[in-house]
């Protein structure tokens, strides 16, 4: 799990880390030294495996620095992150206006547009996104794309109401998706449940439908069941990359 990473690595005695996990350590550690200033009080935690570096970072920064501040997550993994690493826990209805947000994704094109939802937390990726003065994105270099959903990402995460999906399904197929379906859980026990008690559905558009992703995200959000779309368009005030040589792009 997670946050055990953060509960346990030692930073004086910590073996190496595997190069992908270095990467991602990176990116992390840049993003938060030019993004996260004492002046920042309310600072919003994102999800997936990238974050945890964000929040180690932070933590580096001293029990000084952190002993005001608030941090507001985008789901329950990053809640247990803030948890687990002795920071103030808030929420949106307290704090709806955020300094800084700092989180993963799952691609991320040249105009800085995003595919996110992998981990099904999209809606309050994005909630979160919008309320920060600053968004700035994390990742490895395998997320760094000149055309979203041409390197990494297997589609873009749609997360809708458990009772329209195979209507919005068959309205992604119209609208020209070449593959959507919705997302199963582990062992295909079921549907995967969002932390809005909603439906996941996975889908893939040609390159030529993907290289206007904010015409794209307008269409589909439009879907009547469609709750929020994985795609972050033209939010980003920038996205790093922790590389394998031990650089880090910087977009
Ligand atoms: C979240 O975690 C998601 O929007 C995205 O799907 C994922 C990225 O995870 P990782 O950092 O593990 O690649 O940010």
């Amino acid at each position: 799990f997670l946050p055990s990473l953060l509960r346990t690595r030692n930073m004086a005695t910590a073996a190496p880390l595997a190069p992908i996990e270095e990467a991602k350590r990176l990116a992390a550690y840049t993003a938060v030294d030019k993004h996260v200033f004492p002046e920042h009080q309310v600072i919003g935690i994102g999800s997936g495996s990238t974050v945890p570096y964000v929040v180690e970072r932070i933590m580096q920064q001293g029990r000084e620095a952190n002993k005001n501040r608030i941090f507001v997550p985008t789901g329950f993994q990053s809640k247990e992150l803030i948890i687990s690493a002795g920071l103030r826990l808030g929420d949106l209805d307290q704090y709806p206006k955020l300094d800084v947000t700092i989180d993963g994704a799952d691609e991320v094109d040249s105009g800085l547009n995003c595919i996110k939802g992998g981990g099904a937390c999209q809606l309050r990726e994005k909630v979160l996104a919008e309320a920060a003065e600053t968004w700035v994105v994390v990742a490895d270099y395998r997320k760094n794309s000149s055309i979203l959903g041409t390197n990494y990402a297997p589609g873009i995460p749609i997360e809708v109401v458990p009772f329209a999906y195979a209507a919005v399904l068959k309205k992604l197929h119209a609208l020209g998706s070449t593959k959507a379906t919705l997302r199963l859980a582990k062992m295909k026990a079921g549907p995967v449940v969002s932390d809005n008690s909603n439906f996941v559905i996975d889908a893939t558009f040609p390159p030529e439908q993907m290289k206007d992703p904010s015409k794209l995200l307008r269409q589909i959000k439009l879907l009547t069941g469609v709750v929020e779309v994985g795609l972050f368009c033209q939010m980003a005030k920038a996205a790093y990359f922790g590389n394998q040589d031990g650089s880090v792009t910087i977009k």
